[in-house]
């Protein structure tokens, strides 16, 4: 099961890399090729998702992932219409930075009448959006304020409230192209409140910024856009580097 890898990695100390591809932004011929290196590139996890995403992309994508890789794929859906059986897992997010019932507790339930049938692996997460220097497409579609910046406290309490609720993953995400990514002290409020394993994106393009999330207590980082801009075997080495140097690192 993909939580116990989750919790046995973060509990070992285990940094994790995550390539989120949006299947409404990635295309190109190049996909396949870097899909297939992507193991031996240092990336541990596919996750596929967005807030635009529609069904029929997102499958298509997922099965491209399964075919060119032999890596974990887990769907990190922007509405119950981006299930598909494509996928290994999917992180079934509550929206927990938002007072949206909709992302609380709404399309969950037209999700569950899916996954009743579905041999998907179920991941309950707690999703916080942070406001990182501009909106973005999910605080905007989901129609929620993201938490702000510098207010480290808030975030800490929402993680732990997702805790006490019995979520066993959080993530803590800027949004897609953020400007900058979260601050090292918001993740540290967080990581000292918090036992789950901590999964965090948005805004993160360089080595040093993945360097950063994961010494302020990160367990997965999570990188999108920096790759969908370019997507260089090269860059995603060196991304991929800073998670394998943390590690011989600590
Ligand atoms: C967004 O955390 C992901 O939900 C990744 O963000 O696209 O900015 O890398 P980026």
């Amino acid at each position: 099961m993909l939580i116990d890898a989750f919790i046995a990695d973060a509990g070992a100390g285990q940094k994790r890399f995550a390539l989120l591809l949006d299947p409404a932004h990635v295309a190109g011929a190049g996909l396949p090729a870097l899909l297939e290196g992507a193991a031996g590139d240092g990336v541990d996890y596919l996750f596929i998702g967005g807030s635009l995403a529609n069904a029929q992309a997102t499958e298509q994508l997922a099965e491209l992932a399964r075919r060119h890789s032999t890596l974990p794929v887990i769907l990190f859906p922007g509405s119950p219409q981006q299930l598909t059986h494509a996928a290994h897992a999917v992180f079934f997010l509550s929206l927990i930075s938002g007072r949206n019932p909709e992302y609380l507790i709404g399309h969950h339930v037209a999700a569950a009448a899916q996954l009743e049938h579905m041999a998907l692996e179920v991941l309950p997460t707690g999703y916080l959006l942070v406001d990182c220097g501009r909106p973005t497409s999910a605080s905007y579609i989901s129609n929620t304020q993201p938490l702000p910046y510098d207010k480290p406290e808030l975030a800490r309490y929402t993680a732990l409230a997702g805790q006490y609720l019995g979520l066993q993953l959080l993530y803590l995400d800027g949004g897609s192209g953020a400007m900058r990514p979260i601050s090292p002290r918001m993740i540290q409020a967080v990581r000292a409140a918090v036992q789950v394993p901590l999964i965090v994106g948005g805004g993160l393009r360089t080595a040093e910024d993945i360097a950063q999330a994961l010494a302020a207590g990160a367990d997965v980082v999570v990188v999108g856009t920096a790759l969908e801009q370019d997507p260089k075997r090269e860059l995603l080495r060196e991304l991929t580097q800073a998670v394998r140097g943390f590690i011989a690192a600590g």
